[in-house]
């Protein structure tokens, strides 16, 4: 959608103000204008279209002057004329996490920094350090942040690669003479981030498929192109481009390809050692006996004929999926509710009818309202009042949307000693309770696993939500002890959440295996903060399919009643 594009321009024209030191009221402008188009619920063409973008709180004369350039042009003269007036290396210094526009303008400015090398030489030379505002502490935290940017360079969550993967697959699909477009690589195994984007396309005639996808408007550069391969850039929404290589096959060998283009590389090998076992040979072509070909038009066939049962794309990582006998994996299409989002009380978006009535249009019989507690301030925690006049709200809209139930919840805050942020009393009034870890993610691993596990021991904490804390690309993960917390979890009673918010998918794959065979329940849930956030929750079933998770493992799977007894036990 457009809008996500222009909020980031429009954040990036308020960073490179301030870097350089413009007055506060013509950066804020640009920083509500991103905030208001980022709320919208609809796509700002269509009130562009209508002439009604004056209308929206937060948009002015000037910043709607230049999102109807936008939308004409697709670009921002102002946007360019600041990004051509500083060094093209600023943008990537203000990704390091912990280092704002205010921070990068004074290195700027000061010592004349213009890109992470130069940082690097500054720190160095000890002259950070000297510089107001920074000291040895904060010099530190940028020496982290550097090296968490190192470590994930490069890579795009699965989130924004599902998103411009849809986008280009659907666009691929309507050219003439397309049968058939699907993704492959770590895309289509669900993997947390993404190198690349793999796209495979049935058609006869390869050159005029490529030519036209290299064509399309969202592509930023061409890599390579040939007469049935092409490799495009696309801007990724979060910074920098993401390559997506289109290959254009026959039917014949259409399945072949898939199935050694979705990979993983680890999972073809042991795959071709099985087919050399049989007497076969497999490659991107087909499965042969001799010369003969015995499969290739569709994937499954090369399982089928290679004495396999059909392996998921998620599970192929050589992790045992060629040995062990298969789980009968979740589907979408199990859960019966999410347990796992916010309102307008706090930071959300949407009332809790609205995000009722979405929830109702995705097929879901239950959820949860789970607004964040008082010590999360800057969130829009809820005092102790509030959350008493809050739960009322939602017993009404519960009467209110029919054919389904609203939750009382809440995210409760696992404070730095462990204790919750609100008495056992309160607790005891609520239907659900999550219990997460917002602050003092920096303790060593005692400590955050003491936290965590004291928290589980509470007889009213259902769930742990986004056990490891970490974002994707941003943050790392606590230093946990995954052992005893799993341990704590089963024996409990107490499921530990799989964040499906594409800034997360936390838990990860392995540590969800890894709890399954601990014994522990999970909840896979989305954390919305509006309705379209609902459907994140594909990016947690994937995850979930890769921890090997079925069905019964997760929580909100179950019938309601199941659910409550399952509550209610731990109460006892
Ligand atoms: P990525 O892009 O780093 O997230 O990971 P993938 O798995 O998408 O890797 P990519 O894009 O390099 O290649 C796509 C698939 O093609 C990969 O999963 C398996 C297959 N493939 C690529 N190179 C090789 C290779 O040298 N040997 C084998 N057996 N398979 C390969
Ligand atoms: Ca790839
Ligand atoms: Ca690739
Ligand atoms: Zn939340």
């Amino acid at each position: 959608m457009v809008n996500a594009e222009l909020v980031k321009r429009f954040e990036q024209i308020a960073d490179l103000l301030e870097i350089k030191g413009e007055d506060r009221f013509r950066i804020n402008s640009y920083r509500r204008a991103a905030r208001a188009i980022d709320d919208l619920t609809e796509d700002v063409a269509a009130l562009a279209e209508r002439d009604e973008l004056e209308t929206v709180p937060g948009i002015g004369k000037s910043t709607a002057e230049r999102i109807r350039q936008f939308l004409a042009e697709g670009r921002i003269t102002l946007h360019e004329e600041l990004m051509a007036s500083l060094p093209a290396g600023l943008l990537k210094v203000m990704s390091i996490p912990g280092l704002g526009p205010k921070k990068v303008g004074a290195l700027y400015h000061e010592l004349g920094v213009g890109s992470i090398e130069d940082l690097q030489v500054a720190i160095a030379a000890g002259k950070v350090e000297q510089l107001s505002g920074f000291g040895a502490k904060s010099v530190a935290k940028i020496q982290e942040g550097i090296g968490f940017l190192a470590r994930s360079a490069g890579r795009t969550p699965l989130g924004v690669g599902y998103a411009i993967a849809e986008s280009l697959r659907s666009r691929v699909a309507a050219l003439p003479g397309v049968k058939r477009v699907i993704p492959a690589g770590s895309l289509r195994r669900g993997r947390e981030t993404l190198g690349d984007i793999d796209l495979l396309c049935e058609a006869a005639d390869g050159q005029a498929v490529i030519d036209a996808f290299s064509k399309l408007p969202e592509v930023s550069g061409v890599r390579a192109s040939g007469d049935t391969k092409a490799s495009i850039l696309v801007a990724s929404p979060e910074g920098g481009d993401i390559q997506v290589d289109l290959r254009v096959l026959p039917a014949e060998s259409f399945g072949a390809a898939l199935q050694y283009f979705t990979g993983s590389k680890e999972h073809n090998v042991r795959l071709r050692e099985i087919a050399i076992k049989k007497g076969c040979k497999l490659n991107e072509y087909g499965l042969f006996k001799g010369e003969k070909l015995i499969a290739g038009k569709e994937e499954a066939e090369i399982y089928a004929k290679l004495g396999l049962p059909f392996i998921p794309p998620e599970l192929r990582e050589d992790r045992g999926e060629l040995e062990r006998e298969l789980p009968k994996l979740i589907e979408l299409t199990d859960i019966r509710g999410d347990l796992h989002m916010h309102t307008t009380a706090s930071d959300g978006r949407n009332s809790i009818e609205e995000m009722a009535k979405a929830a109702k249009e995705r097929g879901y019989s239950y959820i949860a309202v789970t607004e964040h507690s008082r010590s999360s301030a800057i969130a829009g925690g809820l005092s102790i009042e509030d959350l008493k006049r809050h739960i009322k709200r939602i017993r009404a809209a519960d009467g209110k949307v029919e054919e389904i139930t609203v939750l009382a919840g809440i995210e409760c805050d696992i404070l730095s000693d462990g204790a919750l942020d609100y008495p056992d009393e309160l607790l005891a009034q609520l239907d659900w309770v999550i219990a997460s870890i917002h602050a003092a993610q920096g303790q060593d691993r005692a400590r955050v696993t003491a936290r965590t596990i004291a928290a589980m021991e509470n007889p009213y904490v259902n769930v742990i939500g986004h056990p490891s804390g970490r974002l994707l690309g941003r943050r790392d993960a606590m230093d946990l002890d995954w052992e005893a917390l799993f341990k704590a979890a089963a024996k409990t009673g107490t499921a530990m959440e799989v964040s499906a918010s594409w800034q997360r998918l936390d838990l990860k794959d392995v540590h969800i295996r890894q709890a399954i065979e601990a014994g522990c329940r999970l909840c896979i849930d989305t954390d919305a903060h509006d309705t379209n956030q609902l459907d994140q929750l594909m990016l947690g079933i994937v995850t979930a399919r890769r921890g090997w998770a079925t069905a019964e493992d997760v929580v909100n799977t179950w019938p309601l009643a199941k659910l409550k007894k399952w509550i209610a036990a731990k109460r006892k």
